[in-house]
C-alpha cells in the first residue's frame, strides 16, 4: 500500500500513528542521534495495540494487573517514549521527549526500567527483551495460578526486530516459551528486512515463521501497516492457547527518503528530508507539536484501561484481609518475617552438628527450609538440577498442567534462564533463582549484567566454583568468573565457606530489592568453620574475623569459600611456630566495601603481613592486599595463575600449590 492509500483509508489511525513518526523524527533530530526507522516502521502496530488491545492505565502505569509491553528492539526507544507521552503517562512529558538522550532525562538512548514506571524493562542488547518476556509470561501464569484470575490475568506483548531474532538467546527463549505453551505471550516481529549492514539476507535466510512454528508457536503473517489486519491478528493471537508470533511486514522509516534502507535504521536528521516526510504524512504541525484532536484521541486510549483498573481494585478489596495482605506483600517483594528466625534456627543446629558438606548441598539444605515459607520463589536449573541442588521437594514442577509448580526445567539454556529470571523479577511477585555451573556464567553473562543494570534481585546459583570440582577438568573449572562477577557494578557475589555462611548468604540474597546476587558454591565437601553459634548475620558485614591471632598478630590470612578451612589449617601451622595469625573470612567483598572505615580497619589493620587464598584468578585481590592499609611488599596471593586441569580435586590443589603449607610458607617468606 502506498502512503496516499494508507492516509485516506483510515485517516484517524493514520494521524495517530503519524504522531509517533513525527515525534521520533523531531526527537532524533534534536538529539542529533538515535534510531528513527524502527519506531516509524512499527508505529501502526503500536497504535493498534495501544488503542484497541493493551490493558493499560496511563495514570497508573505500574498497576499490577496491566498488560506488559516490552520493546525488545530497544534502539527504537522513541517508540515507547512516544507511546507514553501521547497516552498521558505522568513521567514521560513533552519536555522529556525534547530532552531525548540527554543527561538526567528519563528518555535515555535505550529504555531503562528504573527511569520511568511505564518502562517495564531495560532493553538495547538485542534479544534480551524477548528473552525476558518469557519470564514475564511465566510470572503471570504462576501468579494467576496462585491468586486466581480475578487478580492476575494479563498479556505480555513484545516488539522484536530482526536483530532480536538473530541473537542466539532468542532461540533459547522461543523454544522455552513454546515448550511451556505460554499462551499469553504475543510477539510482534518487525519484519522490515533491514539491519545496520544492509538487507537481512546478507547474513540470514531463516524462515522465521517456520522457526517459531517448529518451537510450538502460533504464527501469523500480516502487513504491518494495515490496522485492520493488525487488529485481527492480535485478537487471534489472544485467542490461541500457544504463544503467538505475528510477523509484521513493515517498511523501515516509512515515508522518509531513507525508507527501506539501512540508512533508515539510524538517525535521520536531514532537515529537508524531515520536512518532506511530514508533508507526505499530511502533518502540518510544528516540531514536537501534536494536533489537539490527535493528542486527545491518544489520551483517551491512555484511559481505556482505567475502568479495568478500578474493577480490579474492587476485586482486590473484596478479597479477605489476609489474602490482600499476602498479595501486596508478594508484589512489593518484601520477605515474610519468619525468614530471619528460620535462618537462625538452621545456623544454630548446624553449628552444633558441624557437618562436612559441599556448599551446593548446604544451599539445598537452606532452600529446603526457606522455600516452604517463601511461596514467591521460583527455582530452576539449566539441566543441572542434581548438581546445582536447586530443587526442593515442596516446589513441584512448573508445567502446562501445573502452573502452581515452582521449579522450572530450563533445559540447557543458561542465557535464556538468566534472562527469564530477570523477566520474572521485573514482573514482580516472584523471587527467581536458578543454577548452572559457575564457569557457564559466561553463557548467562549478558543477562547477569542486565540484572545488575536493571536493579533486580535475581539470584544466580553458581556451583562447581573452582578446580575443586575435579575430574571434569579445565573446561568446567572457573578461574576468572569470580573476578568478572565482582567487576560488575551493583552485584553481590557471595562465596560462602560452610553451611552457616551459605544460610547467611541466602538470607541476604533473598532480602535484596534492587541488586542481583551470585552464589559461588562448591562441588566438594567442606568442614563447618563457624562452630560458634552467632545469631547475627556475619556475612552481612562482607568480611569478619573468623579466628583471632594468639599472641602478637603478625599475619592476616584472607580467604573465601573452600579456601577458608585451608586458611584455618595454615593458621594452626603458623601458630604452632609462634606466629600469631588472624583468619578473615570474606564471603562478600561488596558488602565489606560498604562497611565504615572503622570496621574495615578493625578487620584489616595495618602492620601484619597479608596473604589471600582463593582458588581463582588474583584479579581484584590487590584492593585487600595492597589497599586498606596493606602494602605490596608485605602481601602475597595463593591461587590460580592459569586454567586448571583434569584430576581429582585433592591432586589439583597440590598440583597448583593451593595448600595450607603454601600459605604458611608465603607468610614466613614475607615476615
Ligand atoms: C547484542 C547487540 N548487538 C549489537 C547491537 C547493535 N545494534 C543495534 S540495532 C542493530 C541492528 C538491528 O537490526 P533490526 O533488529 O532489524 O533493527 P532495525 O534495523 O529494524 O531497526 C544492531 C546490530 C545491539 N544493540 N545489541
Amino acid at each position: 500500500m502506498d502512503i496516499e492509500t494508507l492516509r485516506t483509508r483510515n485517516p484517524d489511525h493514520w494521524m495517530a500513528a503519524a504522531a509517533i513518526r513525527t515525534l521520533t523524527l523531531d526527537a532524533v533530530a534534536a538529539a542529533n542521534s538515535g534510531h528513527s526507522g524502527m519506531p516509524m516502521g512499527m508505529a501502526d502496530v503500536a497504535t493498534v495495540l495501544y488503542s484497541k488491545h493493551l490493558k493499560y492505565d496511563a495514570s497508573a502505569p505500574d498497576w499490577p494487573d496491566r498488560d506488559r509491553f516490552i520493546l525488545s528492539a530497544g534502539h527504537g526507544s522513541m517508540l515507547i517514549y512516544s507511546l507514553l507521552y501521547l497516552t498521558g503517562d505522568p513521567e514521560i512529558t513533552l519536555d522529556e521527549i525534547k530532552n531525548f538522550r540527554q543527561l538526567g532525562s528519563r528518555t535515555a538512548g535505550h529504555p531503562e526500567n528504573f527511569l520511568a514506571r511505564g518502562i517495564e524493562t531495560t532493553t538495547g542488547p538485542l534479544g534480551q527483551g524477548l528473552a525476558m518476556s518469557v519470564g514475564f509470561a511465566i510470572a503471570e501464569e504462576s501468579l494467576r495460578a496462585r491468586f486466581g484470575k480475578k487478580l492476575v490475568d494479563h498479556n505480555t506483548y513484545v516488539i522484536a526486530g530482526d536483530g532480536c531474532l538473530m541473537e542466539g538467546v532468542s532461540q533459547e527463549a522461543i523454544t522455552l516459551a513454546g515448550r511451556q505453551q505460554l499462551g499469553k505471550l504475543v510477539v510482534f516481529w518487525d519484519n522490515n528486512q533491514i539491519t545496520i549492514d544492509g538487507k537481512v539476507d546478507i547474513a540470514d535466510r531463516t524462515d522465521q515463521p517456520k522457526r517459531f512454528e517448529a518451537a510450538g508457536w502460533h504464527v501469523q503473517e500480516i502487513d504491518g501497516h494495515d490496522p485492520e489486519a493488525i487488529d485481527a491478528a492480535i485478537a487471534a493471537a489472544k485467542a490461541d492457547p500457544r504463544p503467538s508470533m505475528i510477523a509484521c511486514a513493515t517498511h523501515i522509516a516509512l515515508g522518509h527518503a531513507a525508507q527501506d534502507t539501512s540508512k533508515g535504521h539510524g538517525a535521520l536528521t536531514d532537515g529537508q528530508q524531515l520536512i518532506d516526510a511530514k508533508e507526505l504524512y499530511g502533518w502540518t504541525s510544528g516540531p514536537f507539536e501534536v494536533p489537539d484532536d490527535v493528542k486527545s484521541a491518544w489520551e483517551g486510549w491512555g484511559k481505556r484501561g482505567a475502568g479495568e483498573h478500578s474493577a480490579w481494585q474492587e476485586r482486590l478489596s473484596a478479597a479477605s484481609a489476609s489474602r490482600q495482605a499476602e498479595f501486596r506483600r508478594t508484589l512489593e517483594g518484601s520477605t515474610p518475617k519468619k525468614l530471619s528466625a528460620t535462618i537462625k534456627a538452621l545456623k544454630k543446629q548446624t553449628s552444633e552438628s558441624a557437618p562436612k558438606v559441599a556448599t551446593r548441598k548446604a544451599s539445598e539444605n537452606v532452600l529446603e527450609v526457606l522455600n516452604p515459607i517463601l511461596p514467591e520463589t521460583i527455582g530452576g536449573s539449566a539441566d543441572l538440577t542434581g548438581s546445582n541442588n536447586t530443587k526442593t521437594p515442596d516446589l513441584g514442577v512448573f508445567d502446562i498442567e501445573d502452573r502452581k509448580g515452582r521449579y522450572v526445567y530450563y533445559g540447557i539454556r543458561e542465557h535464556g534462564m538468566a534472562a527469564a529470571m530477570n523477566g520474572m523479577a521485573l514482573h514482580g511477585g516472584i523471587r527467581p533463582y536458578g543454577g548452572t555451573f559457575m564457569c557457564f556464567t559466561d553463557y548467562a553473562r549478558p543477562a547477569m549484567r542486565l540484572a545488575a543494570l536493571q536493579k533486580v534481585p535475581t539470584v544466580f546459583v553458581m556451583t562447581h566454583d573452582s578446580i575443586g570440582l575435579g575430574e571434569d577438568g579445565p573446561t568446567h573449572q572457573p578461574v576468572e568468573h569470580l573476578a568478572i562477577s565482582r567487576a560488575t557494578p551493583n552485584t553481590l557475589v557471595f562465596r560462602p565457606a560452610d553451611t552457616i555462611e551459605t544460610a547467611e548468604a541466602w538470607e541476604l540474597a533473598l532480602t535484596q530489592s534492587s541488586r542481583p546476587s551470585v552464589l559461588s558454591l562448591t562441588r566438594q565437601g567442606l568442614p563447618t568453620v563457624r562452630t560458634d553459634h552467632k545469631t547475627r548475620n556475619l556475612t552481612a558485614q562482607g568480611a569478619y574475623v573468623l579466628a583471632e591471632a594468639e599472641g602478637k598478630r603478625q599475619a592476616i590470612l584472607l580467604a573465601t569459600g573452600s579456601e577458608v578451612s585451608l586458611a584455618l589449617s595454615a593458621r594452626e601451622m603458623l601458630q604452632a611456630e609462634g606466629i600469631g595469625t588472624r583468619v578473615v573470612s570474606m564471603p562478600c567483598w561488596e558488602l565489606f566495601e560498604e562497611q565504615d572505615e572503622a570496621y574495615r580497619k578493625r578487620v584489616l589493620p595495618g602492620g601484619p603481613v597479608r596473604v589471600a587464598v582463593e582458588a581463582a584468578a588474583r584479579m581484584g585481590w590487590d584492593r585487600w592486599l595492597c589497599g586498606e592499609r596493606g602494602r605490596a611488599q608485605k602481601s602475597g596471593f595463593v591461587g590460580m595463575e592459569g586454567f586448571g586441569a583434569s584430576a581429582p580435586a585433592e591432586v589439583l590443589f597440590e598440583h597448583f600449590g593451593i595448600t595450607a603449607e603454601a600459605v604458611a610458607g608465603r607468610v614466613k617468606a614475607l615476615l
